[in-house]
């Protein structure tokens, strides 16, 4: 196999609306960014996936695009954007963008020409469709925001099709003259000297409306393909895409090298296990054996195929500690015990902003401080349809992606740090323990954590090139596998519960003397047989000879 740059690269998502306020306007913007630069050099990642930074109306927080090639005025200039790319390569940092491309906003020019009149150039560039009769709906298909997926166009009584709000209607992939528009623009960023991209909801591009297909339509992967002739082919560039509910075999078609259409894709088992029948709204507890099963299931479908994307959090989904670990008693160990899990497995790595300091999920009071577009239209579609406000609440604060949109938690002082001004949304309350400052100043931090998990992704080429094999499978609460190659073998342990686990290894691990690498509790330099971990404890040692 042969190995690209991305492969041992750590990748460091920014989610510019609230990652840092230079301005005082309350909302984060990208000369922001550029002032945490050397925060994030010294962190030690490569890549900056950048949420969109595009001018847009906001609906959705930019993931509603009205021109391609500005920058919304709140983030800043087109001069900004040049200054970051620059000022992130000169601390080898790549800037990967995300590509939005199912959909645009309303307020693109594409949308307003293609508004304007059914003959208009623009027109095919969305997707219309008479009412069977009077106003009635073309079919029942849903948004993945609530409601129907048609809105009404009185002008010229036609439906458009749009998956996300009614703001972000969906481009017309069938037409050749949207795939050559978005391979320009592509092809525009990439002269930029832009690192990557990230694309959005790239598996509902294939879409067939008429037969009720969205994600994995048979003009997928062929659409792929020719997006990557005509534009990533003559470059080294992180292309991974966003595929909900994709399989293994699925993520080795976008993903092996052979096939030419992306470095790797996001899947979400790990995520919506804890979600009843798929919906988010009606979170489940975590079962630890069905996550270890899952992780272990995409470290081994993608071991000589394809490439894993790894991550716990992102925008849109709980803060990982709170999800995963335990935000209230065991912070810091828990949130240690994930980052050692998930850095040394075999795939490219993604920390979400604040993920390195241990940021725990929010819950506000009432519904009015939440901003999420998603979050408010669904609190309106489940208590309409009998679901008590309360539950509603405990659901959001479990699952609503504001979550992950509280703004990042710099120091102890007035917004935490973030802004001097008045933050577009409320920050969590617990920014006066837990901050950047105060992890810079604690070697022991969670933040140092990553720091030393980062480094040993360049030195240690195991992690990236090993082999995975899971160990005590039957286990409950503790996931363990090791890594090996020709040079050494790793051995890593995680207990995935509050209490303490007791185990006992396979005969080939008794009585070996072991090296540190990595632990949250005490180090380990001797495997007898049996061990007991304490609450999250997590270790990850490398084996010596017998
Ligand atoms: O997310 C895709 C998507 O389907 C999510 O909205 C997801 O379903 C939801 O959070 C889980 O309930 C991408 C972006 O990451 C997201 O921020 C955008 O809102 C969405 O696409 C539309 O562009
Ligand atoms: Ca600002």
């Amino acid at each position: 196999m042969t190995y690209q740059w991305w492969h041992n690269a750590v990748v460091y998502q920014i989610y510019p609306r609230s990652f840092y306020d230079s301005n005082g306007d309350g909302i984060g913007d990208i000369p922001g960014i550029i002032l945490k630069l050397d925060y994030l050099a010294d962190l030690g990642i490569n890549v900056i996936w950048l949420s969109p930074i595009y001018k847009s109306p906001m609906v959705d927080n930019g993931y509603d695009i009205a021109d391609y090639q500005d920058i919304a005025a709140e983030f800043g200039t087109m001069q900004d954007m040049e200054q970051l790319i620059r000022e992130a390569r000169d601390r080898n940092i790549r800037i990967m963008m995300d590509l939005v491309v199912n959909h645009t906003s309303d307020q693109h020019p594409w949308f307003i020409q293609a508004q304007s009149s059914p003959n208009n150039a623009y027109r095919d560039y969305y997707i219309w469709r008479d009412p069977p009769r009077d106003r009635a709906l073309p079919d029942q298909q849903q948004s993945i925001f609530g409601g129907s997926a048609w809105q009404w166009h009185e002008a010229s009584k036609q439906y458009y099709y749009h998956l996300f709000s009614k703001h972000q209607p969906d481009l017309n992939w069938e037409n050749p003259a949207v795939q050559q528009a978005i391979f320009a623009m592509i092809n525009w960023w990439i002269e930029k000297g832009i690192g990557g991209f990230r694309l959005d909801v790239i598996d509902l591009i294939g879409k067939q409306v008429d037969k009720g297909i969205t994600a994995n339509g048979p003009n997928l992967h062929p659409l792929l393909q020719k997006m990557h002739r005509a534009t990533f082919a003559a470059t080294d560039l992180l292309t991974v895409g966003e595929t909900w509910g994709v399989t293994a075999d699925q993520a080795k078609c976008y993903s092996a090298p052979a096939r030419k259409e992306l470095s790797m894709v996001f899947q979400f088992e790990h995520i919506t296990q804890t979600w009843e029948n798929g919906d988010k709204w009606q979170p489940v507890a975590l079962d630890i054996r069905r996550l270890k099963e899952t992780l272990s299931k995409w470290q081994i479908a993608l071991q000589n195929e394809g490439w894993n994307a790894l991550f716990w959090s992102n925008h849109d989904l709980p803060r990982a500690v709170s999800k995963f670990g335990d935000d209230k008693c065991y912070r810091v160990a828990s949130a240690k015990m994930l980052a050692t899990t998930l850095h040394f497995l075999k795939g490219t790595p993604f920390i979400y902003q604040g993920e390195e300091i241990a940021m725990s999920n929010v819950q506000f009071d009432t519904l009015e401080h939440y901003k999420d577009i998603e979050t408010l239209n669904f609190y309106q579609v489940k208590t309409a349809a009998g679901m008590a406000h309360d539950e509603m609440m405990q659901a959001i604060y479990k699952n609503s992606r504001d979550n992950a949109r509280t703004p990042m938690q710099w120091n102890a002082r007035k917004n935490a740090g973030f802004s001097c001004g008045v933050p577009w949304i409320g920050i969590n309350s617990n920014y006066l323990q837990v901050n950047v400052d105060q992890a810079l100043a604690d070697k022991n931090s969670v933040l140092q954590h990553y720091k030393k998990l980062i480094a040993y992704r360049k030195s240690l080429a195991v992690i990236t090139e090993g082999d995975f094999t899971p160990l005590l499978e039957e286990h409950d609460k503790v996931f363990a596998y090791l890594r090996k190659n020709e040079e050494m073998q790793i051995l890593v342990l995680s207990n995935f519960s509050g209490e303490s686990q007791s185990l006992v290894f396979p005969r080939e691990l008794h009585n070996r003397r072991v090296e540190d690498l990595l632990h949250n509790y005490d180090k380990v330099d001797f495997l007898t047989g049996e061990i007991t971990l304490k609450p999250y404890e997590s270790f990850a040692v490398k084996l010596r000879g017998k």
